[in-house]
């Protein structure tokens, strides 16, 4: 039986990683989740990508946002304003339930790992979903306005400052989740490693970024396809497009391949790419990797199979 490894950010890699759990069962699909977005805030620990691909593969995301959870009541958000407490970032009554109990058994002693394991068995999430690491990993956008925490870059200040780096405190002291390692190596090891349609510098980077992460994934000596999350020069979400601009980096699904380097065995290109095909370093293949519909994220997940197995 052939077994999956998907390293996914929030909302963008969440939409593949939807399709890839209709396809492939507990035991055929594991799932690597960036950390470097999480945050203490109004004394809780929130895990905003954790918390999205949970609420995704248990079926109870908000698909306006894409983020926090569906049918949500906002009483607490309310009264808090009305406290004069800070509410750049929202937080739903039931979304507010779960950051609670997090920060409870975070508290309590367990790990982020745990603590993760218990919410998903909760809300009926089968396939396994491991935080890359259970030490804190914080991303720092450096800008034009000097450094910001990644939620206040992104959420408070709306992406408007321009990027000058990032920073990821914190990296050195931690590890790649030992969950995920022993899915690189050994009898449990994967066939192959899919990096979802995130950002590569925020979403993606802090896990390739922990200590010898990126070697183990290379080490695995099974295919790793990524698909793009940049389509006909643009982000489908997010800002990582911007980004790329104010780096100075043109904003090409080319420059995703160059940023995984040798890593990659192939790129997933959108239809509107299809003119790089062949024309790049890593090999590539084409596909409609823009998600509307549940249907366009299983289309994509075959895919992305298949392409893995071809390059097996
Ligand atoms: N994103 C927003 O743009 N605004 C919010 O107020 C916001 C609240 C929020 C609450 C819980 C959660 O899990 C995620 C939330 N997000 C919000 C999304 C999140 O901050 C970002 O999409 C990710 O960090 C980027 O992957």
């Amino acid at each position: 039986m052939a077994r999956f490894l998907a390293i996914t950010g929030g909302v963008g890699g969440a939409k593949l990683a939807l399709g890839l759990a209709q396809i492939l069962g507990p035991d055929e699909l594991v799932f690597a989740v960036n950390t470097g977005d999480d945050f203490e805030h109004l004394g809780l620990h929130i895990a905003p990508d954790v918390d999205t691909l949970t609420y995704t593969l248990a079926g109870v995301s908000n698909t306006d946002t894409g983020w926090g959870r569906q049918d949500e009541t906002w009483n607490f958000m309310d009264a808090l304003e009305r406290l004069g407490g800070e509410t750049w970032f929202q937080l739903g009554d039931r979304d507010l339930a779960l950051h609670v109990t997090r920060t409870q058994m975070l508290t309590a002693g367990q790990s982020l790992t745990q603590v993760t394991a218990q919410i998903c068995a909760t809300l009926g999430v089968t396939h396994p979903v491991f935080p890359m690491s259970d030490d804190p990993v914080r991303t720092t956008v450096h800008t034009e306005s000097g450094p910001l925490a990644f939620q206040h870059y992104f959420v408070r200040d709306r992406c408007e400052p321009a990027v000058r780096g990032f920073e990821f405190v914190g990296i050195e002291q931690a590890r790649l989740n030992p969950a995920i390692t022993r899915y690189l190596e050994g009898p449990e090891r994967v066939d192959g490693i899919i990096i979802c349609p995130s950002n590569p510098f925020v979403s993606v980077d802090p896990l390739l970024n922990l200590p010898g992460a990126h070697a183990a994934l290379q080490s695995a000596g099974v295919p790793v396809v990524a698909v793009s999350p940049i389509v006909g020069g643009v982000a489908i979400k997010g800002p990582t497009a911007k980004m790329m601009q104010e780096l100075a980096i043109p904003n090409s699904a080319a420059e995703v391949a160059r940023h995984y380097g040798a890593l990659l065995s192939g790129l997933v290109l959108d239809e509107q790419d299809r003119g790089l095909d062949g024309t790049l370093d890593t090999p590539t293949t084409v596909a409609n990797t823009v998600m509307i519909t549940l249907q366009d994220r299983v289309d994509l997940g075959h895919t992305v199979l298949r392409y893995i197995a071809s390059l097996a």
